[in-house]
C-alpha cells in the first residue's frame, strides 16, 4: 500500500485528532472477586518472561503428556507451542468436569419462540451427546484423524455437540456460518476437500422457521465445481421427527440425524489423544484477495489461550452463568462460546434468535431469567438494541459484572450507553480487539484492574505486545498523535497455523511485509501484521481504526471486497464491479457496488437488483448492498486501475479529493450527482463523518 499511482496515501502519516475520552473506573466490588484482582500479574507476563509466561495457560488445561518445548521457532514464521504435548480438546470441555460438575448446566439453550422451552444441558448430558454423536461420523461416515467435516449450522445446540464430537475424534471441524449462502459454503468445503456437511432444515429468525437444508444443495453443488463431491449430508431436525424443508431428501445422500442417533444411542467413543499442534479447526475469513483463507487453529496453542483469556478477561469463574451474544459460525463463538467458557466448567448460554424478537425487552429479560452475570456481544448489536429500546434494560432485574464489546470500533457515546444503562453503571467493559486469525483477545483492559476508555480496546492483552509501525517500518511512538499499522511483535499460543493449503499467502499476508530477515529463527524478527490501522495515546491504550486491506467490515462480519465483486461479474450484463463501504449507523460499515455494464446494456431497477441477488447467492444476506449503483464508467488512474476512495467518497458524501491524475476524471462528477441526487431523494443521507471515518474512506482502496 501506499502509492496510489501519483497520489501517496500513507496510513502511517494520517494524524487522527481525536478527543481524549474520560476513564470510566471498574468498580470495586468486581476486584474482590475478580480471578485477575492483582496487578502484579501484568508483571507475570511481562516481555521478559516470554514465552514461559504462557505456561500459566498451559496449566489450565488436562494434558495427556506434557510438553518439552513450550515455543519452537525453528520453523519461522510457522510458530509451534507446547510441543511434545498430548490432548484432547473434548476431555478438557467436557470429560474433566464430570466428576465434580457432572450435574451443572454446561449449555443453557433459549430457543427464539419465547414459549418454547429453555434447554438446559449439564455437563454429563452434554457427554452423552457429543459421544453419541462421535460414534455416528465414525461408525457411519467413517472419519479418521485430520480429516475435515464441515457445518453450516444456526444457533442450535447441535452446533457445539458436533464440534466436540469432532474435537473428541481429532477431526477438523469447519462451521461455515450459517447466515452465509450454501455457494458460499461449498466453495469452503471444495477448499478444505471436505466431502461430509452438517446441517439443520430450518431454524427460527424473526419468529419465522426459515429453510436452511435448501443451502446444502447450494453448497453440494458449489463443492462439486471445486472439484469435491460431497458424500453424505448429515440433517439435524429443529423438531425431531418433522421435516420443514423444501428441499428433497436425496437417497443416498441425505440422512436424518435423528433417525441414525438410534444406532448408536448410549456408545461411547475414546478420545483421541492429539498433537498439541495438530488442528483442531479451520475458519474461513476474508482477505485481501479473492478466496476466503482457512485459518487453521491448533489444538494445544488454541485452547490453552481461549482458556486462560477467558479466565482473565471474561473473568470466568466455574459458579457463573455466562452469555456471548454473538453466533458460533463466527471466531468468537468458537472461542467464546463453545472452547474457553467450557474448559472452565461454567455455564455457556447460547440464544438462537435475532436481538429484538419479540421486542427489545428480549435480551434483558433472559438476564434476568437465568441470572447472567457475563455478558458479551458486538457494537453492531448494542446499537441495535439502543436504537430500539433504550429505556428497556432498566425494566429488568439483571445485574452484570463484566460486559464485552468486539468485532469493530465501538463509538464512545455507544460505550457510555452499554456502561451506564446496560451495565447500570455496575460493571467492567471489557472492548476486545483481535481477529479470527488470532485465536483469543489481542488488547483489552483486564476487568478488575484497568480502567477503561470509551472508543480504545486498552493496552495489550496478557504477554501480547503490539506495536504500531509506519510504511517503512519505524515505530509510530505512543501520544504522537499518528496512526500506523498495528503489529505484534511476539508470537501468542491462540495464532493460527497457517492458511489451509497455501502457507506462502501466510507468509505474504501476515509477516512478510515486516519481517527483518527471511532466514531468521528469532522470533524477535517476524512481526505479525494485523491489517488494521491504529495509534496509541500517551496512556498506552490502543484505538483501532478499521482494516487497511480491502476488507469491509458489516456488523462484525469481515466481507472481501474481491468477493463482492466476482459475485457481481456473474451477472452477464455487467463489466467491471467495484465494492466500497459506507458508514452505516447500525452496523457500522455497509457496502455499495458500483458496476458499468457492457456495451448494449441500459441501468434499470432490476439490473440493480440482479447484482444484490447474484451477491447474497454467493456470500449471502449480509453482504446485501445498500446501494448499486450503475454508472456509465468508472473513475480510473492511467493503468486502468478502478479508484475505489473517489467512489467511496461520493457514496459517504465526502470530498472527492484531487482526481486530476485520472484517466478520466470527467466521469466523476456526473456519478457524484447522480449518486448523491438519488442518496437526497431517498433520505439516505450519511451524518458528518468524524475524524478517523474520514481518514479510512480517504484511504479507501489505497493499494490500487
Ligand atoms: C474477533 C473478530 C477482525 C477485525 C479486526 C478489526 C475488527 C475486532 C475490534 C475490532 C475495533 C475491536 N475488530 N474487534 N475493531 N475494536 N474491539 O472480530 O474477528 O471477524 O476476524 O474480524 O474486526 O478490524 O481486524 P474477525
Amino acid at each position: 500500500m501506499g502509492v496510489v499511482d501519483d497520489v501517496q496515501v500513507s496510513e502511517a502519516e494520517i494524524a487522527v485528532h481525536w478527543r481524549e475520552e474520560e476513564y470510566i473506573q471498574p468498580p470495586p466490588a468486581l476486584r474482590a472477586e475478580a480471578n485477575a484482582n492483582d496487578l502484579a500479574i501484568r508483571d507475570r507476563f511481562s516481555e521478559d518472561r516470554f514465552p514461559e509466561c504462557f505456561v500459566e495457560y498451559a496449566e489450565m488445561l488436562t494434558w495427556d503428556r506434557k510438553w518439552d518445548t513450550v515455543l519452537d521457532t525453528s520453523q519461522p514464521p510457522f510458530w509451534k507451542w507446547w510441543v511434545g504435548g498430548m490432548l484432547n480438546a473434548c476431555v478438557n470441555c467436557v470429560d474433566r468436569h464430570l466428576e465434580t460438575r457432572g450435574d451443572k448446566n454446561a449449555i443453557i439453550w433459549v430457543p427464539e419462540l419465547e414459549e418454547d422451552e429453555t434447554q438446559e444441558i449439564t455437563y454429563s448430558e452434554l457427554h452423552r451427546r457429543v459421544n453419541e454423536f462421535a460414534a455416528l461420523l465414525r461408525g457411519f461416515c467413517g472419519v479418521k484423524p485430520q480429516d475435515r467435516v464441515t457445518f453450516q449450522l444456526p444457533m442450535v445446540p447441535e452446533l457445539p455437540v458436533a464440534m466436540l464430537a469432532c474435537a473428541r475424534l481429532g477431526v477438523i471441524h469447519s462451521e461455515v456460518f450459517g447466515g452465509f449462502s450454501g455457494t458460499a459454503c461449498g466453495q469452503r468445503m471444495g477448499d478444505a476437500r471436505s466431502t461430509i456437511l452438517v446441517t439443520i432444515d430450518g431454524y427460527y429468525r424473526n419468529g419465522q422457521l426459515i429453510d436452511h437444508k435448501v443451502k446444502a444443495d447450494e453448497a453440494v453443488e458449489a463443492a462439486r465445481k471445486e472439484g469435491v463431491e460431497v458424500e453424505k449430508v448429515l440433517v439435524f431436525r429443529r423438531i425431531p421427527g418433522e421435516y420443514h424443508s423444501g428441499s428433497p431428501v436425496v437417497e443416498g445422500r441425505d440422512f436424518f440425524v435423528d433417525e441414525l442417533l438410534e444406532q448408536y444411542r448410549g456408545q461411547t467413543v475414546e478420545p483421541e489423544s492429539m498433537r498439541a499442534e495438530d488442528t483442531l479447526f479451520l475458519m474461513y475469513t476474508s482477505g485481501t484477495t479473492g478466496r476466503p483463507k482457512g485459518a487453521q487453529h491448533s489444538t494445544g496453542g488454541y485452547l490453552s489461550y481461549v482458556t486462560g483469556t477467558s479466565k482473565y478477561y471474561q473473568d470466568i469463574h466455574p459458579q457463573d452463568t455466562y452469555w456471548c451474544f454473538a453466533d458460533i459460525g463466527w471466531i468468537t463463538g468458537h472461542s467464546y462460546i463453545v472452547y474457553g467458557p467450557l474448559a472452565l466448567g461454567t455455564t455457556s448460554v447460547m440464544y438462537e434468535g435475532v436481538p429484538t424478537y419479540p421486542d427489545a425487552g428480549r435480551p434483558w429479560r433472559i438476564a434476568e431469567k437465568l441470572g447472567v452475570r457475563i455478558f458479551h456481544t458486538s457494537p453492531t448489536t448494542i446499537r441495535m438494541l439502543r436504537k430500539v429500546g433504550p429505556d428497556e434494560p432498566e425494566k429488568y432485574d439483571y445485574h452484570f459484572k463484566t460486559m464485552t464489546t468486539v468485532g469493530e470500533p465501538i463509538e464512545p457515546d455507544v460505550f457510555r450507553w452499554y456502561w451506564r444503562v446496560v451495565g447500570k453503571g455496575e460493571a467492567a467493559i471489557t472492548d476486545t480487539w483481535w481477529q479470527t486469525e488470532n485465536g483469543g483477545f489481542l488488547g483489552s483492559t483486564l476487568p478488575g484492574l484497568e480502567k477503561m476508555k470509551p472508543g480504545s480496546c486498552g493496552p495489550g492483552a496478557l504477554g501480547i505486545y503490539p506495536v504500531i509501525y509506519d510504511e517503512e517500518g519505524k515505530e509510530v511512538p505512543a501520544g504522537s498523535g499518528r496512526a500506523g499499522n498495528i503489529c505484534i511483535r511476539n508470537p501468542w499460543p491462540g495464532a493460527f497455523l497457517t492458511v489451509w493449503g497455501d502457507p506462502d499467502r501466510y507468509v505474504q499476508t501476515y509477516y512478510a511485509k515486516y519481517n527483518r530477515n527471511p532466514k531468521s529463527t528469532d522470533w524477535h524478527d517476524w512481526p505479525y501484521f494485523a491489517n488494521d490501522g491504529a495509534m496509541q495515546s500517551a496512556d498506552g491504550y490502543f484505538r483501532i481504526l478499521g482494516r487497511v486491506d480491502d476488507v469491509i467490515n458489516v456488523a462484525g462480519h469481515r466481507l472481501g471486497t474481491k468477493e463482492l465483486e466476482s459475485a457481481s461479474l456473474t451477472v452477464d450484463e455487467v463489466a467491471e464491479a467495484a465494492a466500497v463501504p459506507v458508514i452505516d449507523e447500525l452496523r457500522g460499515r455497509a457496502v455499495e457496488m458500483y458496476v458499468s455494464l457492457k456495451p448494449g446494456h441500459e441501468p434499470s431497477a432490476e439490473m440493480e437488483q440482479k447484482v444484490s441477488k447474484a451477491i447474497e447467492r454467493d456470500i449471502g444476506k449480509i453482504a446485501r448492498p445498500k446501494n448499486v449503483w450503475i454508472v456509465p464508467d468508472m473513475p480510473k488512474t492511467r493503468s486502468g486501475k478502478i479508484m475505489r476512495r473517489v467512489i467511496a467518497s461520493i457514496s459517504n458524501f465526502t470530498d472527492v479529493g484531487d482526481v486530476s491524475t485520472l484517466a478520466n476524471p470527467e466521469v466523476v462528477e456526473g456519478i457524484n450527482e447522480h449518486v448523491r441526487s438519488t442518496k437526497v431523494a431517498r433520505g439516505d443521507v450519511p451524518r458528518k463523518l468524524s475524524e478517523a471515518e474520514l481518514e479510512e474512506i480517504k484511504a479507501y482502496g489505497h493499494v490500487e
